[in-house]
């Protein structure tokens, strides 16, 4: 079966658009028999293999450690003994051969982006995009977006950070190449949030996008301005960056504050085209896997071997197109679940039904249970009262550990005994450890303008 415009080195036809009636970019490519399209990724594992293997001395040096060469790559048994690449192997590869790594396969004159990682603790990873992964990266998320419902001629709006973080650049260069205005907005400076507001009122673009936490804090902060955010007239709003537009009660929220279709993307900025994990119009909730622009394995986290659809994993990435830095099953340390089922939009690929709910590492571990932080928020979004932010300190007394949740009511402080102790009780039963609840008055808690962080472990300073 031909596929439309498969070929590595990839470059799509900048001038191509869809037939305006067809809900797919590229109908073959999205709606053809998997395992044809398995066999074409496979095919194409392999050189992109070749390709890192002949041009970079990190993927040599990893692979021959591991006794393996791009030519045993035939079947995906064999791709899943190809060994992870994790970040600390890239901080390691970039601060041996500064300032890219040894991971770049392509010369630096060819690299048109430096973006990068905007951790405050540690030293931070720079992420180079090659000259021609740009453009390709563009065509790949202008695909995606045509998925979601976006069309050539409509405003979207980017109310994300423009600096390190790929997300909002990702999302202009997608809108761009779609034929959309772009309203390159930004977010993180004094009183832009409120700006914003009068901004979407006065332009009432047709897509947005940003992340969950700071959606919520828009509607709030025009709710103060007394704008209703359904009037900004949104059509489709899509998300990546964190846990959020795939948890149920955070996207009724944002659904109910805006009136708009929520879509929830993203896998990892150096999985750019990062939107490969994404919902479509027809298919709103989860996150399809996009397997013929990246490659989403959901694996086994000790042993990184796939699990079978209906199970629970970590997912690991591999791009099929980029010539710069491409990751060859990058893990992501994330978790998430994985179906294969009909999808109402007819595409046929993998579906990660409930999103990515968070990362390992956020965890929280408390006598013996594990207790995901996006459990809670999406507990306390569905309790009535609820002030719209809270915090989870977990620390140790004496010998025990302790869960503390602090979350804001809207409530009059004499008049919090029932809720205290009714959102206290369902906690704890939800997520079968003791919990001290406590309450405090709305709008009092820090909101984000990125990706919130909710969670205070007083332990780590204690093992320090
Ligand atoms: N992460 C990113 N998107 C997520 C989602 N939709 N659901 C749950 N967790 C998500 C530029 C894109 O937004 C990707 C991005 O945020 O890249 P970063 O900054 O490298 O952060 C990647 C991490 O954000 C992932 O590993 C997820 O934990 C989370």
């Amino acid at each position: 079966m031909e596929m439309e415009q498969w070929a590595f080195p990839t470059r799509y036809d900048q001038d191509y658009l869809p037939d305006p009636g067809s809900p797919y970019w590229f109908p073959v490519r999205e709606t053809m028999d998997p395992a044809e399209r398995d066999a074409a990724v496979l095919v194409r594992l392999r050189e992109v293999m070749d390709y890192a293997y002949s041009t970079s001395s990190f993927y040599r040096r990893k692979w021959d450690a591991a006794g393996l060469k791009p030519a045993d790559i035939t079947s995906f048994e064999a791709f899943e003994q190809v060994p992870v690449v994790t970040k600390a192997e890239m901080r390691e590869s970039q601060a041996t051969h500064p300032p890219f790594g040894d991971y770049l396969c392509c010369d630096e004159s060819e690299v048109h982006h430096i973006h990068g990682t905007s951790g405050t603790t540690g030293a931070p990873t720079a992420f180079a995009l090659g000259r021609r992964d740009w453009e390709v990266i563009a065509d790949n998320q202008a695909r995606i977006l045509w998925g979601m419902g976006v069309r050539p001629g409509d405003t979207v709006f980017v109310a994300a950070l423009f600096s390190l973080y790929l997300g909002s650049w990702g999302a202009m260069t997608a809108a761009e190449r779609l034929r959309c205005r772009v309203l390159p907005f930004g977010a993180g400076a004094q009183g832009m949030t409120a700006r914003a507001v009068t901004w979407l009122a006065r332009v009432k673009p047709a897509a947005f996008y940003a992340t969950p936490s700071y959606a919520l804090r828009l509607a709030e902060v025009a709710e103060q301005e007394k704008i209703d955010p359904r009037e900004f007239g949104l059509k489709v709003m899509f998300f990546s960056g964190e846990p959020g537009a795939s948890i149920p009660t955070v996207r009724r929220a944002i659904e109910d504050a805006f009136g708009a279709t929520v879509i929830d993307c993203g896998t990892m900025a150096e999985m750019t085209p990062f939107m490969s994990a994404s919902a479509t119009a027809g298919t709103p909730d989860g996150m399809l896997l996009w397997q013929d622009i990246v490659w989403h394995e959901v694996c086994d986290p000790a042993s990184f071997r796939t699990v079978p659809y209906g199970s629970e994993g970590t997912p690991v990435y591999t791009h099929l197109e980029r010539t710069s830095q491409p990751m060859i099953r990058l893990a992501s340390n994330d978790l998430t679940r994985w179906v294969m089922e009909d999808n109402p939009c007819g595409r046929t690929y993998p579906k990660l039904p409930d999103g990515v709910y968070g990362r390992i590492d956020d965890m929280i571990h408390i006598r013996g249970e594990n207790v995901y932080p996006t459990e809670v928020d999406n507990f306390l979004r569905g309790v009535p009262d609820y002030g719209g932010e809270h915090r989870i300190v977990v620390r140790r007394t004496g010998s025990m550990d302790e869960m503390i949740v602090r979350a804001e009511t809207t409530l009059p402080p004499g008049e919090r005994s029932g809720f205290e102790s009714t959102t206290g009780a369902g906690l704890q039963s939800l997520l079968g450890v003791r919990v001290t609840f406590e309450s405090v008055d709305a709008h009092t808690l820090e909101r984000a303008e990125h990706k919130a962080r909710r969670v205070v472990d007083e332990r780590e300073h204690t093992r320090r």
